[in-house]
């Protein structure tokens, strides 16, 4: 029986991490965190290159586009939605993880999802580097594994 189960292995591999600038404090965090997590599994800080846009909303279309360059084996989304008084956060938590799910499942390199979706802030600074770790490692984590995967998959 064969078992097939990628590794973290980061060095050669080019990552992109597609960062929502809304919440900045947080993606700033998240971008941190996922760099950090690259860097420690070998990934060459010069082939990590970052992306900004303005609200994660908009990451979709971008990771597309990113994704046509052909020219990284990752893209790394990341951003925090937080619920506020009107019905917006449910359109804008959705449409993310719908069309960043979309682009992951058609694009060829790996696209992974770590956008924090919370109810207040401070379930977002947990997630961010606080007492339930740092989101934006987790995905960049998943990324390394998901790419060593592919390679098995053609
Ligand atoms: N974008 C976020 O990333 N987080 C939010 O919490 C948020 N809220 O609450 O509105 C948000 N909105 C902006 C949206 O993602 C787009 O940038 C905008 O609609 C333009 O397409």
């Amino acid at each position: 029986m064969t078992r097939y189960e990628g590794k973290y292995t980061g060095a050669g591999r080019h990552i992109a991490l597609l960062a929502s600038r809304f919440n900045s404090a947080i993606a700033d965090q998240l971008i941190a965190g996922a760099t950090d997590e690259l860097v420690r599994h070998g990934v060459a800080s010069g082939d990590i290159d970052t992306y900004m846009v303005p609200g994660a909303f908009d990451l979709p279309a971008v990771a597309r586009r990113i994704s046509e360059r052909g020219t990284y084996d990752a893209i790394v989304c990341l951003g925090a939605v937080i619920r506020g008084a009107t019905p917006h956060f449910d359109y804008v938590a959705q449409e993310a993880a719908k069309g960043v799910a979309h682009v992951a499942q058609t694009a060829k390199c790996v696209v992974v999802f770590g956008v924090l979706t919370c109810d207040h802030m401070e379930q977002a600074w947990e997630r961010a580097g606080g007492k339930a770790g740092n989101k934006g490692a987790d995905a960049a984590r998943a990324a390394l594994e998901l790419v060593d995967l592919y390679t098995h998959l053609g």
